[in-house]
């Protein structure tokens, strides 16, 4: 199963999407499976943290709506360190709409997040056709005319996307039936679905090869006052044979987040080399 084999060994999977080729190979690579979520409120912040955990990660998942003065500096700045930095950027935005409405949504408005983010997220409950309609607005969005290559930032000039299977906070109602469902669907969209936000690898028959991606990691177990619950990378990583762990306060509230990530990076990858050998 997809457990106990290295990340080099999943990239090889002719049945991957392009970007989880490139994924699995970067991680590989780069040797880290961590992601930082970037929860900061301006351009300024966003890019120096960018800059201090860049080397350390291999994706920096966003939330666009909350930085305040998000624009063309913001984008042009993303696409620059990401390209020199070696890491793909994941717009956490939760789609959770009809279609159509998505649509406009992925690839309109101020943030336009086709153009950018390489890795976005969708919530099934509204029903499996939000795969299809963002998979086809990415591949216009790509095959625009209007659209250059460097509006469209640094390659791969691929697109994908995670399916919310699972979430970290206390007493969210996603069933495991909700989470089956992102399985069965994701299997049948194997060209866009790359893998899922969830608790644990969802993989189950011997070709699943989906990447999985938890937030709700710190080092130390425990929560905050809103329901957020924390489970460490041994857990996440070593148990529960997730493949990337999103981290955020444990990193962003260091006094040195470069040195958090650091430590972040190094447990993530034992536990990740402990499992794979086991
Ligand atoms: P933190 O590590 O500071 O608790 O941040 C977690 C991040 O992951 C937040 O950006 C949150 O929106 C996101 N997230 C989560 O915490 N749980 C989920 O189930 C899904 C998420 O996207």
């Amino acid at each position: 199963s997809s457990s106990s084999k290295t990340y080099g060994e999943r990239s090889e999977d002719p049945d991957l999407t392009p970007l989880a080729q490139y994924l699995l190979r970067l991680i590989h690579l780069k040797q880290t499976n961590l992601c930082v979520s970037a929860d900061v409120h301006t351009t300024l912040e966003l890019l120096q943290l960018a800059e201090d955990v860049g080397d350390y990660i291999c994706v920096l998942k966003t939330h666009a709506d909350i930085i305040d003065d998000f624009g063309d500096k913001t984008i042009r700045g993303l696409n620059e360190v990401s390209r020199r930095k070696k890491f793909l950027i994941f717009e956490d935005r939760k789609f959770g709409d009809i279609g159509s409405t998505l649509q406009h949504q992925y690839t309109r408005g101020p943030l336009a997040i086709v153009k950018w983010a390489s890795i976005v997220n969708a919530a099934l409950f509204p029903g499996p056709a939000v795969i299809p309609a963002l998979a086809d607005a990415a591949r216009r969005a790509i095959l625009a005319h209007n659209t250059s290559m460097a509006e469209l930032g640094p390659p791969p000039y691929f697109r994908a996307l995670l399916l919310l299977a699972q979430m970290s906070s206390a007493g969210n109602l996603f069933t495991p039936e909700y989470t089956q469902q992102c399985l069965h669907h994701a299997r049948q969209n194997k060209n866009f679905v790359m893998g899922f936000i969830a608790q644990q690898s969802l993989n189950k028959e011997a070709d699943d090869n989906f990447i999985t991606m938890t937030p709700g990691v710190q080092l130390s177990a425990g929560g905050d006052s809103m329901g957020q619950q924390y489970n460490t990378p041994q857990k996440v990583i070593g148990e529960q044979c997730s493949d990337i762990i999103i981290v955020g306060r444990g990193i962003l509230a260091a006094r040195d987040r470069r040195r958090a990530a650091h430590e972040y990076r190094k447990q993530g990858w034992l536990a990740y080399q402990e499992r794979v050998r086991s």
